[in-house]
C-alpha cells in the first residue's frame, strides 16, 4: 500500500490505504488496528508517520483510540436527510439495517400543563409515556421517550411498541400522519441515556424533539430523542430563494 518514489506523501498513503480496507471491510468495525510500532516495521516508514497517518483518522471519524487498549475501527455514521417524515423502523429498513427495539418503560400518565398544550388535550387528560431504546443490527442508536394521547391510540400496548409506532398508527388506526416538526441541539448524555446508549456519560448526543401531526391537524406525538453523536449526521438539502 506504500510507494515510497510517489509524489504522495507517505503519511497520506497509509491513511488512504487504512480507509479502503475499512471500506472494502478488510478492517471491520470495533476491530482493533495493528500498533504504530507494527504499522512502521511493515512498511518500513517512521512511527511519526504512522501516528500523522493515524490521528487523521482518529480527527475524521473513522478510528477511535481506547486508552491503555489500541485504536480501533469506528462505525460508520449513519446520514440520515432531515426531509420527509419517516419512522426509525422506516430509516434503518432503508439502508438495508434491521431495526429493533427495547421497551425500557411503558405506562399511563396524566398530561402536564405543557404536554396538554402540546399534544392539545385537557390537562391531566390520560397519555401513555413510552421509553424505548432503537437499536439498528444490535447496536444502540437512539434512546427515545415518547408521549401519545390515549384517546387517539388507545390499543397501543408494549408489543406494539416493540415494533413501529407509525405502522400501527397508519395501518392498524387508520389515521394519517401529515406533519412533523423537529428541532435539533447538540447535547451531552446524561447518566441514565449514556447506560442506554452504552456510551460515557458525558459523551456527545444530538438531541432532538418532534411533534407530530395527523392530517387533521391533531397532534399525535411528542417525542424526545437522544441520538449517539458518533453513529449519526444529518443532512439539509436547500433551495436558494
Ligand atoms: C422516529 C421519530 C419518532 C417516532 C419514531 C417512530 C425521530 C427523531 N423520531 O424515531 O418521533 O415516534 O420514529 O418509529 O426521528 P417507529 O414507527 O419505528 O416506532
Amino acid at each position: 500500500m506504500i510507494q515510497k518514489n510517489s509524489p504522495l506523501p507517505i503519511y497520506y498513503q497509509l491513511e488512504e490505504g487504512i480507509k479502503e480496507a475499512i471500506q472494502q471491510q478488510q478492517l471491520m468495525p470495533g476491530e482493533m488496528i495493528p500498533s504504530e510500532r507494527e504499522y512502521a516495521e511493515k512498511y518500513g516508514i517512521s512511527r511519526m508517520t504512522v501516528r500523522q497517518a493515524l490521528s487523521n483518522l482518529v480527527n475524521d471519524g473513522y478510528l477511535y483510540r481506547q486508552r491503555g487498549k489500541g485504536t480501533f475501527v469506528a462505525h460508520q455514521k449513519i446520514e440520515q436527510p432531515l426531509q420527509g417524515l419517516t419512522s426509525f423502523s422506516e430509516d434503518m429498513r432503508s439502508r438495508g439495517l434491521v431495526p429493533s427495539t427495547r421497551v425500557i418503560s411503558f405506562k399511563e400518565v396524566e398530561a402536564s400543563i405543557d404536554l396538554a398544550a402540546k399534544l392539545e388535550v385537557k390537562a391531566g387528560a390520560p397519555l401513555f409515556e413510552l421509553k424505548r431504546v432503537r437499536l439498528a443490527d444490535q447496536l444502540p442508536m437512539a434512546y427515545e421517550m415518547l408521549y401519545i394521547s390515549k384517546e387517539l391510540a388507545h390499543g397501543l400496548t408494549e408489543e406494539i411498541a416493540v415494533n413501529s409506532i407509525y405502522d400501527y398508527v397508519e395501518n392498524k388506526l387508520g389515521l394519517k400522519i401529515q406533519h412533523g416538526r423537529q428541532v435539533l441541539e447538540a447535547s451531552f448524555a446524561r447518566k441514565t441515556e449514556a447506560e442506554m446508549l452504552e456510551v460515557a456519560e458525558g459523551a456527545p448526543v444530538l438531541l432532538i424533539e418532534r411533534r407530530t401531526t395527523l392530517d387533521t391537524n391533531k397532534p399525535l406525538e411528542v417525542v424526545r430523542s437522544v441520538y449517539r453523536a458518533d453513529r449519526y449526521k444529518f443532512t439539509i438539502d436547500m433551495e436558494r430563494f
